[in-house]
């Protein structure tokens, strides 16, 4: 164990910087203080030149199902004194910067927020039972910062609008297809060949892993503005009677009704 936390498993072996959300009562959503401590393990992995790859991930049969919608409030996902201050968009940031490869490890649910993290990571590797997709537009919320540009990179811009527009769920051979994830293997096989993946990257030339990775980057830099938007864009709209209505439709188990709300022509 690298680091005792509440929210996350940290640990690090062999090179490897593991992160694993740890709150499988709510399928490893995240509220301020998971993205908190994920932002900390991070850092930590960062700066430790014992540590080649980080590999993100859940426990207990499942990757994350987004942001905690038992702690949203009217301005967002509260802490635990009541203050809406998700710093998600930190930890986009972060998996995006530290200078080695990040794994998405996905076993279960990778869905709403949970999924945009998987899709901001370097590679990533799924189990046979895995599922996909985000939920915003159902639960009133949205990504439109890398969640939307990043996941169009790498599907394209129609399936990415689909994914986004209709809210279905996609198995990892669908995902697989769909260049979303690099490997489909059986889950007991999961962490094996996550292993092995992260010893063939161990054993490169640490510098040119890093340089690549920043020349891959590179192309979508200039989404930050885009993302610093988008993620404001969702926190105003977090206080309105719609996204309300979307949040609470989850937690009464129901369908939305979003009907009495304009489409507004601006
Ligand atoms: C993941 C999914 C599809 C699973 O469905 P199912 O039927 O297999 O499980 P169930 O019964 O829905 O979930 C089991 C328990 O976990 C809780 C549920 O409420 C349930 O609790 P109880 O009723 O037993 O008390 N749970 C699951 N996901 C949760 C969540 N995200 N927050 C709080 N509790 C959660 C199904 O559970 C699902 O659709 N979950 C919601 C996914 C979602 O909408 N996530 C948020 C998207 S928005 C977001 O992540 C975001 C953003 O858009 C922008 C910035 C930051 C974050």
């Amino acid at each position: 164990m690298a680091q005792d936390y509440q929210d996350i498993i940290y640990t690090k072996k062999d090179g490897i910087a593991t992160m694993s959300f740890n709150r499988p009562q709510v399928l490893n959503a995240f509220r301020p203080r998971t993205i908190d401590e994920m932002i900390e393990a991070f850092q930590d992995a960062w700066y430790d030149d014992s540590i080649g790859v980080a590999v993100l991930t859940g426990e207990r049969g499942n990757f994350s199902s987004g942001g905690d919608q038992k702690i949203r409030g009217h301005g967002g996902y509260e802490d635990e004194g009541g203050t809406p201050r998700l710093q998600v968009r930190n930890l986009h940031r972060l998996i995006r910067e530290i200078p080695k490869p990040v794994i998405a490890k996905v076993d279960g649910y990778a869905i709403g927020g949970g999924h945009v993290l998987h899709v901001i990571c370097d590679l990533t590797l799924a189990s046979d039972r895995a599922i996909f997709g985000q939920t915003g537009p159902k639960v009133g919320s949205f990504d439109a910062g890398f969640g939307a540009m990043y996941l169009a990179r790498i599907v394209g811009e129609k399936k990415a609008r689909e994914i986004w527009y209709l809210c279905l769920q996609y198995s990892a051979q669908e995902a697989l297809e769909m260049g979303l994830v690099n490997k489909v293997v059986p889950q007991a096989e999961l962490d094996a060949e996550t292993e092995r993946w992260c010893k063939l990257i161990l054993e490169k030339s640490p510098t040119s892993i890093r340089m690549m990775k920043f020349g891959f980057n590179a192309d979508t830099d200039h989404g930050y503005g885009l993302q610093a938007l988008a993620h404001s864009a969702t926190s105003l709209f977090y206080t309105s009677e719609e996204a309300r209505e979307g949040r609470m439709a989850f937690l009464e188990k129901r369908k939305p009704d979003f009907d009495e709300f304009r489409r507004s022509p601006w």
